[in-house]
C-alpha cells in the first residue's frame, strides 16, 4: 500500500469505453520499440487500461509507418509529436520518438480517465505537437532536505545529505511526464554549500541513477550550479569566468560530469543575486559568465539556463530613483544577442517576484536575438502557501496571452518561449514547483490543480483553465458531473478572490517578511528589497512613469504609453505604475479608496463562499480529500479576515476617507 496519493496516475474504474472494441488493440509505430520510453509507455498502457476497464491490450509494433499516415502531406513529425487515430480494429498511435509515443499513450489513458468517448475523440485523428521545446520543474529542494519556499513537507529527493531514489520517484516521473513535462532541476537554485558536491564523485552514482529514470520517461535531469564551484569545492581563489584557470577546471569538471551523468542536460545558474556568488565579482558581465559555461558544456549538448532574477537587494528604502523593477531589463538588454546559442535566459513572468499581480517582463519581447524562458512560480510563496486555494491557470493564460509588440504582428509571451516568433530552438516554461513528499504532494490537495495545470498548458498553451481544471478533477476526484462542476467553480475565481482580499491594484507585497504568508501592510516598507508601496495620508502607488523610475517606458509600443499613462492604464495595475491620490477615479467609476475596502470586504466574502461550497462535498467525495481541503479553507478564512480588516484599517487610519457604505473598519 501506497502511503501517497498518486493522483493522475491512479487509475481507477471507470465505466465509459467499456464496449470499445478497439482498446483491446494498439498500434504503435515510427519509434524504436526497443527505446526505454516506448517500453514504459507500453507498461503504462497495460496498467491504466487493466485497472480502468479490465482490458488487457494487445500491442503491436508497426516498422516505422506508412509515408502517407505519418506525414499528412508535411515531412517527418516533429520529435515529440504525436497522432493518434482510430482503425478497425485498433487504436494507432505515432511518432517519431519514444515519447512522443509515450505522450500518445498518455492521452489515451487520460481520455479513459475522464470518461471521454474514444470513438468521438479520435474519430477524425488527432494530432499534436508540444507548444514549447522545453517543458520544465525547477525545484528549490536543499540536500537537507528542506525545501525553499516549500509547502508540502520535505524534499523526496534528499534525506540528511543523500539523494534518495525509491517508488515515489519513479512515480513522480509517470505522473509528470503523463502531463508533457521534459525537464526537471532537482536543487535549490540557491546551491548551498552541501549542494556544491553534487558535481563530485560523492553523488555521481545516484543521479545516474536518477537520470536513467527521468530518461525513461522524456525527463532530462537538470542540476543547479554553483557559480563559485571553483572556490567552494576546486580549491582556487577566484570565479572570474575569463581566468584562465577558472576556465580550465571548468572543462575538466564538466567533462568529469557528462561522462558520469550521460543523462544530464544542463545547469540553472542563479548567479549576482540575493547574495549569490556571478561574474559582476570580478567586473565581467553576465554574458562573459554564462557563455563561459556553455562553450564548455556545447561539446555534450549541453544547455546553460541563466536566470535574471538580478537586482540590487540592499535598497536604501528612502531612494526613490532605484527601481527593482528595472534591473532586469536594465542588466540583461544591452547584451541581446550577445548570448551563445546553447545560453537560455529564464525570466520570470513579472518584474519583481511573482506577486499575485505584475505587469509582464519587459524583457520579455524586449529580447529579440537571445534565446527565452519563461519562470512561473506554482510553488505559492506569495499566493497563500498551499494553504490558500489559489489555482494559476487563469494567471498564466494571461502572461501567455500578453501582446508584447516585439514584431509587428501581434506576438505574445507565448509565441516567444514557443520559438515561433524568433525560431529559437532552446526555449520553454519552468515553473518552480509546489511539490514536497506530503501523502498528496502539494500539501492542499486541490494545489495540484495547479501541478497537473502547468504541465497541461505548457504542452497545450491553447487549452483553458476550465478544460485543465476538469480533467484534474476528473482524473483525481470524481467522476459526477455536480461535483465536477463544483469543484472546477471553487477552482476557476481563485486566483481573483485571493487577488482581492490581498494587495490591490498591483501593489503586491504587504506579507509579513519572514514567511511571505499573511498580511502586513508596512511589512516591506521600510527594509532594504526594493519593494514599496509608498502610501501617505494623500494616496499610494509608485510611479513608474517618465516622470519617476521610467520603468514604464522600457515595454515596447504601445504598451510603454499605455502603462505610462494613469487614464490609459490597467485598473488592475494602475497603482503598479502611478502614485495616485485616494479620490482618483478608476476606470471602474470607483475611487481608489472605494476600490480598496470594496475589493477587501468582497473578497473575504467571496473566500467565504469558496469554503461553503466546499463544505457541501462532504460525503461525495473522498473523506480524506475532504478533509484535507476544509482543514485548509477554516486557515485561508483566517488569513482572509485577516487581510480584509487589516488593510481597510490601515488605508482608512492614513487617509481619513470613510467607506461610503458605512462598514465596519477597526
Ligand atoms: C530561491 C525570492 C524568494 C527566494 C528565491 C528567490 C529566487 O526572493 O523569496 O526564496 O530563492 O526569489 O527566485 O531566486
Amino acid at each position: 500500500m501506497k502511503t501517497y496519493a498518486d493522483l493522475w496516475i491512479g487509475y481507477k474504474e471507470r465505466k465509459a469505453n467499456r464496449d470499445c472494441t478497439q482498446l483491446g488493440k494498439f498500434y504503435l509505430s515510427g519509434a524504436d520499440k526497443a527505446d526505454k520510453i516506448v517500453k514504459n509507455a507500453v507498461e503504462e498502457l497495460k496498467t491504466g487500461l487493466k485497472a480502468m476497464l479490465d482490458v488487457e491490450p494487445k500491442i503491436v509494433f508497426g516498422e516505422a509507418a506508412a509515408p502517407e499516415e505519418i506525414t499528412n502531406g508535411k515531412a517527418i513529425l516533429d520529435s515529440e509529436e504525436y497522432r493518434i487515430s482510430l482503425r478497425e480494429d485498433c487504436v494507432a498511435i505515432e511518432s517519431k520518438s519514444g515519447a512522443g509515443i509515450l505522450y500518445g499513450v498518455f492521452d489515451v489513458l487520460r481520455t479513459v480517465a475522464c470518461e471521454k468517448e474514444i470513438g468521438k475523440t479520435y474519430a477524425a485523428g488527432k494530432r499534436v505537437r508540444p507548444a514549447n521545446p522545453l517543458r520544465m520543474l525547477d525545484h528549490w529542494d536543499n540536500m537537507d532536505g528542506s525545501i525553499e519556499r516549500g509547502y508540502s513537507g520535505e524534499s523526496f529527493f534528499y534525506v540528511n545529505n543523500e539523494i534518495v531514489i525509491n517508488e515515489r520517484t519513479r512515480d513522480y516521473a509517470r505522473m509528470i511526464a503523463a502531463v508533457g513535462i521534459n525537464g526537471v532541476v532537482i536543487n535549490n537554485v540557491n546551491v548551498k554549500q552541501a549542494a556544491s558536491y553534487m558535481i563530485t564523485d560523492r553523488y555521481f552514482d545516484k543521479l545516474t541513477e536518477l537520470g536513467e529514470i527521468f530518461a525513461g520517461y522524456g525527463i532530462r535531469l537538470f542540476l543547479s550550479l554553483n557559480y563559485a564551484s571553483t572556490i567552494e569545492i576546486g580549491g582556487l581563489d577566484s570565479a572570474d569566468p575569463l581566468d584562465e584557470n577558472v576556465i580550465a577546471w571548468w572543462k575538466d569538471k564538466m567533462a568529469e560530469v557528462f561522462r558520469r551523468i550521460p543523462t544530464l542536460g544542463g545547469f540553472l545558474v542563479k548567479a549576482d543575486s540575493e547574495g549569490r556568488p556571478g561574474p559582476f565579482t570580478y567586473g565581467r558581465t553576465q554574458v562573459d559568465g554564462a557563455n563561459m559555461l556553455a562553450d564548455i558544456v556545447k561539446e555534450y549538448n549541453g544547455i546553460i539556463i541563466w536566470r535574471c532574477f538580478v537586482y540590487n537587494c540592499r535598497q536604501d528604502w528612502r531612494d526613490k530613483k532605484t527601481d527593482r523593477a528595472r534591473a532586469g531589463y536594465d542588466n540583461f538588454m544591452p547584451m541581446d544577442g550577445d548570448y551563445h546559442d546553447n545560453v537560455i535566459l529564464q525570466i520570470k513572468n513579472g518584474p519583481m517576484d511573482f506577486q499575485i499581480r505584475e505587469p509582464i517582463s519587459p524583457l520579455l519581447g524586449g529580447l529579440k536575438k537571445t534565446n527565452q524562458m519563461l519562470e512561473v512560480q506554482i510553488a505559492q510563496e506569495y499566493t497563500g502557501h498551499q494553504i490558500d486555494v489559489c489555482y494559476l491557470i487563469p494567471e498564466f493564460k494571461e502572461i501567455l496571452g500578453f501582446k508584447t509588440y516585439c514584431k509587428e504582428s501581434d506576438d505574445t509571451v507565448a509565441d516567444i518561449i514557443s520559438g515561433n516568433t524568433f525560431e529559437n530552438r532552446y526555449c520553454g516554461i519552468a515553473a518552480v514547483t509546489n511539490t514536497g513528499n506530503d501523502f498528496n504532494w502539494t500539501g492542499n490537495y486541490l494545489a495540484g490543480a495547479n501541478l497537473y495545470g502547468f504541465g497541461r498548458l505548457a504542452f497545450g498553451t491553447g487549452l483553458s483553465s476550465k478544460e485543465i481544471a476538469e480533467e484534474f478533477v476528473r482524473m483525481t476526484i470524481s467522476q459526477d458531473k455536480e461535483v465536477v462542476d463544483q469543484i472546477v467553480n471553487i477552482l476557476l475565481p481563485s486566483r481573483e478572490i485571493y487577488e482581492r482580499y490581498t494587495s490591490p491594484l498591483g501593489i503586491g507585497w504587504m506579507v509579513q517578511p519572514a514567511t511571505h504568508y499573511g498580511c502586513s501592510v508596512d511589512g516591506y516598507e521600510y527594509d532594504r528589497w526594493g519593494t514599496y508601496h509608498r502610501a501617505d495620508h494623500l494616496g499610494i502607488g509608485v510611479d513608474r512613469t517618465d516622470k519617476g523610475t521610467g520603468y514604464a517606458l522600457q515595454y515596447n509600443e504601445p504598451n510603454a504609453s499605455m502603462y505610462n499613462d494613469p487614464e490609459k492604464c490597467p485598473d488592475e495595475l494602475v497603482l503598479f505604475f502611478h502614485h495616485l491620490p485616494y479620490t482618483h477615479k478608476l476606470h471602474s467609476g470607483k475611487t481608489v479608496i472605494q476600490h480598496i475596502y470594496d475589493t477587501h470586504f468582497e473578497g473575504y466574502e467571496e473566500a467565504r463562499q469558496l469554503a461553503k461550497e466546499w463544505y457541501q462535498l462532504k460525503g461525495k467525495i473522498d473523506d480524506v480529500i475532504f478533509e484535507n481541503v476544509s482543514e485548509r479553507f477554516e486557515r485561508q478564512l483566517i488569513n482572509a479576515r485577516e487581510w480584509c480588516d487589516q488593510v481597510n484599517s490601515y488605508f482608512f487610519r492614513k487617509s481619513g476617507i470613510p467607506d461610503e457604505k458605512g462598514r465596519q473598519i477597526w
